[in-house]
């Protein structure tokens, strides 16, 4: 499928001129934000700030945040928007007025994101559009460095030594919530969700869209979006 990009409104980027940038990415589950945030972190002066990640970390050193949402990571099922705005909030507050930032995996419900516009109102929204047969592919490789979070997959970005991180050399893990049955849930939960927020920043006039099949081909539209707001 050949990569598509709606125009950009000069609205939205005069909007975003001498402002933070203050970004979110949303997509399906394994669309690719994860990968796309480490690209553009690599590019760009923004500090990534992934909820799956983050959740993960507490869950892998058992802390009592980790006890209280694994249940609901393992079962596919979206964590209270109350315990997430107060984690992101906390997040977001220890990086500054002026550092730039994108949020990933939050929000991920239109009370989050209402709660998120009065605390940290955001000026771009980057959305991945992918097949859903492309993401229950990609789920069945995926291995991730739970204290970093890299993510790789067999025959896209594969570790260099099977199994290990590449820049630690630790174990990498398959994620309990990637088996067919829970990945469909959280497709269906992102449809009933998450498909309202993404109108909810449509409406709003903030929302790009990227359409494609692999991160390789969305990339460079993608990058060259984001390079109108931050350098
Ligand atoms: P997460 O962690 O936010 P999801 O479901 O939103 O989970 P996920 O699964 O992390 O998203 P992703 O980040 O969109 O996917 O995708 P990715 O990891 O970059 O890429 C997927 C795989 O494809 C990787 O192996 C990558 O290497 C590969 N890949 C990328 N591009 C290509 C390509 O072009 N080709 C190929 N072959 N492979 C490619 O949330 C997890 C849970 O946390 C809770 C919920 O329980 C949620 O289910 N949670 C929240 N709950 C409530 N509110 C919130 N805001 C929450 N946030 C998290
Ligand atoms: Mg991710």
């Amino acid at each position: 499928m050949m990569t598509s990009v709606t125009t950009v409104t000069s609205t939205s980027v005069r909007r975003a001129v001498g402002a933070a940038f203050r970004a979110v990415i949303l997509g399906a589950p394994a669309s690719g934000k994860g990968t796309v945030s480490s690209r553009i972190v690599k590019n760009f002066n923004v500090k990534h700030i992934s909820s799956g990640d983050i959740l993960r970390r507490h869950i892998m050193q058992k802390t009592e945040l980790g006890s209280e949402v694994k249940r609901y990571l393992d079962r596919g099922e979206l964590v209270p928007d109350e315990t997430m705005v107060a984690l992101i909030g906390k997040e977001v507050e220890s990086l500054g007025e002026t550092t730039n930032w994108l949020l990933d995996g939050f929000p991920r419900t239109v009370a989050q994101a209402d709660r998120l516009q009065q605390l940290y109102p955001v000026n771009l929204v980057i959305n991945l559009v992918v097949p859903h047969p492309v993401i229950l592919k990609r789920v069945e490789g995926r291995w991730v460095h739970l204290p970093s979070g890299r993510v790789y997959n067999i025959g896209f970005n594969a570790p260099k030594v099977p199994g290990k991180d590449d820049l630690t050399g630790e174990s990498l893990v398959q994620r309990p919530d990637d088996t067919p049955e829970v990945v469909g849930r959280r497709l269906k939960d992102y449809a009933k969700n998450t498909e309202p927020v993404i109108e909810y920043y449509k409406k709003s006039g903030i929302l790009q869209e990227f359409h494609g099949s692999t991160t390789d081909e969305m990339w460079p539209s993608i990058k060259d979006y984001v390079a109108q707001f931050v350098s």
